[in-house]
């Protein structure tokens, strides 16, 4: 398939064709490649990873060169709307903003489906996971990881009653990385206990054969238990177990990924509580992956309070080394999240780690004292923990107790942990004793498989008696397009290919042609009324299903902010929108360096009978970005400057270019004084020599110029526009001659 241009748009019609024939370009998981010391601009990193070909740079960057140092770590981002299709141009704006682990949410109930989903159905907060949808997306991935020159991993859920079926499918389909883990399954999903335990034994098998990384369930127990910071001797017990049971499975230690997530948040006093977690984890299983989960247990609608949650636990990343990153994204209280957020999260975990970089060159975690006291302890919590699992006669036991997201710290127990039976949930009694004849020639199953029975020379490689299964032999793999003619991708694709094909366009935050809008309101008066107020304003704005996503008080009666999303149902067509030219502008080097060269002078002032300054003085001062910032050398004349005198000045400064501001344009005085600048230039024999700018808030370039001034500056103007005019100008000036 045709490579992606950065300056097209990704057909999704193109994903599509010839989907059958598809096959991945790797299997396997890929960290990033860390650099001991990265050069950038002017900066050494230590702690940063090789540079993206193609990237969005943080917004301040501009001030370094545009560099866009990437971390070390693996920055993860949740992507799943309930359309794949639109998922997929969320994936490339994420990867453009640094994101190498695609994490894919299913739709709601899927854990209970007994099989393989088939088609693109749209989803429920997720969106289904199928042969289809992944291929699809891993197709997209492939490309946009050429493009911005990186490995990106993808990765969903090998958890449910379908676990064994969608690991296989996963490794067949280039999928990197997925949650598996029993646990999960059992205490929150009710699926019975000994067929979840069997079934996982069969799925890590089969990924550890496709080198998948895996990421663990204990974070669920954080979510749901009522006081999450209480949790914390049983995480380590949960991780425990998933990593023990892994092992013995086959997976490698360093793809089995601890599911970290940092318990509390403010305003608990969140950093004494979960930095000695984090450091108790680290020592109790220093052979495994951290994957760092974001705290969402405390993540209300406002994205300013997710945002420093989340900065808090990365600083904690930062500090105990995190290998993967996840980036909940801000809006996930309020919103199945939105695209700009899960580019948001992205930024603020490159920005936050990339800030942190070297962090702990300079500073020492103390191993006495309190932290070191506070991590033993937690050991030791989780240590007795899992003896008195023993005690009872083993995991099964444990559960049908009661032991698992209790709300009490261990070894305190308050009786309100999730209690399953051995013998009860989803699937109960569906685990069968194998046969004596029983044969299972394919590669990656766990336990006997009953090969030496047929051909003892096929025991290391079962798949061979079959002449290879599906992970051998990929044209053996049966692709299903779709079942159901009403709920797939190409009648979604057909309702908005006005959208796809032609110059219309609508705003959108996660479909193509979602017309959502999203709306900022400050309003004098207090929570209650504020919101049904809101909901009026935006009803006379025409916005369609207004609905209040946020409100915070600001004080109880002066005022309430309001932030809302409502929906427009009209289109705008691109070309006939009359977009003026992008003004030209020269990079801050090349202006400084022509400036060193040849020095250049300017008078200013503000003409007529006009005391305005503050505009001019921003487009000169260096303490506004002015144009002294480059070396030019200028005098400042003052306000209600009568022309001549500004002429006059100039001629006697042996300036270069003379700098008009006029803002009043009553009568158009303002183009009138342009034209006397220029006549009065011309009278004294200098217009040929001399560089003529004139700029206000009510100035139009082009009107501007027909005066016999060289330019003409609007509203909006900095610094940088007027001082790459000048030295344009005085180039072409310089050529003439
Ligand atoms: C994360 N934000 O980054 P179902 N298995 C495990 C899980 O944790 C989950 C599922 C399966 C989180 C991910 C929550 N985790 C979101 C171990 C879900 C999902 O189809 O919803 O039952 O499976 O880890």
């Amino acid at each position: 398939m045709k490579k992606l241009e950065p300056n097209e748009k990704l057909d999704i019609k193109e994903i599509l064709k010839d989907l059958e024939n598809y096959r991945p370009k790797r299997i396997g998981w890929t960290w990033r490649d860390k650099i001991e010391e990265l050069e950038m601009g002017p900066f050494k990193y230590k702690d940063c990873s090789t540079p993206l070909e193609n990237s969005v740079p943080l917004p301040s960057a501009k001030y370094f060169d545009n560099i866009d140092p990437q971390p070390n770590n693996v920055i993860t981002t949740e992507i799943a709307s309930g359309r794949f299709e639109d998922d997929i141009r969320r994936m490339r704006m994420a990867a453009w903003h640094g994101a190498d682990h695609l994490m894919v949410i299913r739709t709601a109930g899927q854990s209970h489906f007994d099989g393989l989903i088939e088609g693109t159905p749209q989803g429920v907060g997720g969106i289904p996971i199928t042969r289809k949808q992944v291929r699809a997306q891993r197709k997209a991935i492939d490309l946009i990881e050429e493009e911005v020159g990186r490995p990106i991993n993808y990765h969903s859920y090998v958890s449910g009653v379908a676990g064994p079926d969608i690991a296989v499918m996963f490794a067949e389909e280039g999928v990197n990385g997925a949650h598996q883990d029993p646990q999960y399954n059992v205490l929150y999903r009710n699926i019975n206990m000994v067929r979840s335990f069997v079934d996982a034994a069969e799925s890590k098998k089969v990924m550890a054969w496709a080198d998948m990384a895996q990421i663990d369930g204990a974070h669920n127990a954080n979510a749901t238990a009522r006081e999450a910071w209480k949790v914390m001797p049983e995480l380590m017990v949960q991780h425990a177990i998933n990593c023990a049971y892994s092992v013995k499975s086959g997976i490698k230690k360093e793809n089995i990924c601890l599911s970290t997530v940092p318990p509390t948040a403010p305003p608990a006093p969140c950093l004494r509580l979960d930095l000695p977690y984090a450091v108790a984890l680290r020592e109790l299983f220093s052979e495994y992956r951290m994957r760092a989960q974001m705290n969402t247990k405390y993540i209300e609608s406002s994205t300013r309070e997710a945002t420093v949650t989340h900065v808090l636990n990365l600083l904690i990343s930062r500090l105990t080394s995190a290998d993967i990153q996840s980036t909940i994204t801000p809006d996930e209280g309020r919103n199945v999240p939105w695209h700009i957020y899960n580019v948001e999260a992205c930024d603020t975990a490159k920005q936050a780690l990339v800030g942190m970089d070297g962090l702990m060159d300079m500073i020492q975690l103390k191993k006495d004292g309190y932290l070191g006291e506070k991590a033993r302890e937690l050991k030791e919590r989780a240590v007795l923990f899992m003896e008195e699992i023993l005690e009872v006669g083993g995991y099964f036991e444990a559960v049908e107790k009661g032991f698992f997201v209790d709300s009490g710290m261990y070894p305190e127990r308050n009786g309100d942990g999730i209690a399953r039976k051995i013998h009860g949930g989803i699937g109960a009694g569906t685990v069968y004793e194998r046969d004596k004849d029983y044969f299972a020639p394919v590669t990656a199953h766990f336990g006997y498989n009953n090969v030496a029975q047929y051909d003892e020379s096929a025991v290391d490689d079962p798949a061979s008696l079959i002449g290879g299964c599906t992970f051998e032999k990929p044209e053996k793999i049966i692709f299903i397009d779709e079942l159901d003619e009403t709920d797939n991708v190409k009648v979604r694709l057909e309702e908005t290919k006005e959208l796809r094909e032609t110059s219309k366009i609508i705003p959108e935050v996660e479909w193509l042609g979602d017309g959502i809008v999203s709306l900022d309101l400050f309003l004098p008066v207090g929570k209650r009324v504020a919101e049904f107020a809101a909901l009026e304003f935006a009803k006379k704005m025409g916005l369609k299903d207004p609905e209040v996503i946020h409100k915070e008080v600001m004080h109880p009666s002066e005022g309430t902010r309001i932030q809302l999303k409502g929906r427009i149902d009209f289109t705008i067509d691109i070309n006939e929108l009359e977009i003026p030219p992008e003004p030209e502008v020269l990079s801050e080097d090349e202006i400084r360096e022509e400036i060193e060269k040849n020095p250049m002078k300017i008078v200013a002032g503000t003409v007529g009978e006009d005391e305005h300054s503050v505009g001019l003085r921003e487009i000169i001062d260096i303490k506004h970005g002015g144009i002294e910032k480059y070396g030019i050398e200028c005098h400042y004349l003052g306000t209600s400057v009568p022309v001549e005198k500004l002429v006059d000045a100039a001629i006697e400064l042996n300036a270069d270019a003379i700098l008009a501001s006029t803002i009043i344009s009553h009568d158009d005085v303002h183009y009138k004084n342009m034209r006397k600048i220029h006549e009065y230039c011309v009278e004294k024999g200098i217009r040929d020599k001399i560089m003529i700018a004139c700029g206000g808030t009510q100035v139009t370039p082009e009107i501007a110029v027909k005066q016999g001034v060289d330019a003409g500056f609007g509203r909006g103007t900095k610094g940088v526009h007027v001082a790459t005019f000048l030295v344009q100008k005085r180039r072409e000036m310089k050529n003439e001659n």
